[in-house]
């Protein structure tokens, strides 16, 4: 059966971006047609400032959205990184196959560092890492697929390449991954900035839909959503980037194509308002969700304890074989 990995971490509120471009495809296809194993990355989270109390609740947060969006225990698994240890002891064996020119080379590190950096802080090793310790979270689980968004694809590839390498220099131990993009909505951009994207740890809020916004300030933030010169509304990213997002949501929302979408709209206002309806009508039942399951914080607790020994069942033997095969002397 193909086995399916992927996460999300805790380093803001979940955001319109999580949800279209990861977290619904997980829910909807994902795990009804695969074995699927999903994660609140929680130790990708420390690699930039962070403060303690907040990870932690945001961890919460993101695992009982997660379950409110429709993940089913029945169906998935799904834990907190840090409850299982195999990620850590397979990433240090994945760093001794990696250079660091290759993870320099990763868009993320580059942008998140240069943004630590003009904030006063200083890079933490753990940012350039980072790529190593993802590596390790799904090929401990041996995953066919990592469903991910447009940003997280860089990371994958870099996941395949130290799968194929391990293999090659001491044995076939990992499967090696692709990463499943969804058809749209794959970068929902930000929506006062639509060339850069729609980030849950950004500081300017204004742009970012969150899945916990209230449905009036949904509307709010897509009516003032920055759109392009002229009044011509045309699915063009490069020439119409504003106008170009809203497409792509509605899209999303309403499972039209976007192209075709363009064609029936005369003003930019129109757009705006059903992208405004359809973003609220789509987060309301995950809202709603989540406010019962608040109400109910054993049942998540239950969740995440079975969740995690789980996924320590399904890690160790791959993370075991890693171990042999790198060298090491197993413990008697
Ligand atoms: N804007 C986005 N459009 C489409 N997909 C997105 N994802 C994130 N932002 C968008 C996808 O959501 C999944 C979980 O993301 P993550 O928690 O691993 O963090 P990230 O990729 O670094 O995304 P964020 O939300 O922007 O976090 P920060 O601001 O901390 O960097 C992934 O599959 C991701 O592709």
């Amino acid at each position: 059966m193909t086995r399916i990995f992927s996460g999300i971490k805790p380093t803001g509120h979940l955001t319109l971006g999580n949800y279209l471009g990861a977290l619904r495809q997980w829910v909807e296809s994902d795990q009804h047609r695969a074995e699927a194993i999903f994660c609140v990355v929680d130790l990708h989270a420390l690699t930039v400032d962070h403060d303690p109390a907040r990870v932690r609740r945001l961890s919460r947060q993101a695992a009982t959205l997660m379950l409110a969006a429709g993940l089913d225990p029945a169906l998935c698994t799904l834990f907190v990184q840090s409850h299982v240890d195999e990620h850590t002891r397979l990433s240090y064996l994945l760093e001794c196959t990696a250079s660091d020119g290759e993870m320099r080379r990763m868009i993320q590190y580059k942008e998140k560092s240069v943004r630590e950096r003009e904030t006063g802080g200083s890079v933490r090793l753990s940012l350039l890492t980072y790529p190593v310790l993802m590596a390790a979270d799904i090929l401990a689980y041996g995953a066919d697929e990592v469903p991910v968004g447009d940003d997280q694809a860089q990371h994958v590839e870099l996941t395949r390449d130290l799968a194929v390498r391990f293999n090659q220099r001491y044995g076939q131990t990992f499967t090696v991954p692709r990463a499943v993009l969804p058809p749209v909505a794959a970068r929902v951009m930000d929506l006062q900035d639509p060339t850069s994207k729609m980030g849950k740890s950004h500081a300017e809020t204004s742009g970012i839909v969150y899945l916990l916004d209230e449905p009036d300030v949904v509307r709010r933030k897509v009516m003032r959503a920055v759109t392009d010169s002229g009044a011509e509304v045309a699915y063009d990213r490069a020439a119409k980037p504003g106008v170009t997002n809203l497409l792509e949501l509605l899209a999303a929302c309403t499972g039209k194509e976007p192209g075709e979408l363009a064609a029936g709209y005369s003003s930019y206002g129109a757009l705006k308002k059903d992208t405004a309806d359809a973003v609220v009508e789509l987060l309301r039942p995950v809202r709603e969700r989540h406010a019962e399951l608040c109400a109910d914080p054993a049942y998540v607790d239950g969740v995440l304890r079975d969740g995690a020994r789980r996924a320590r069942e399904l890690a160790r033997p791959t993370v075991d074989a890693a171990y042999r095969a790198i060298g090491l002397l197993p413990a008697r």
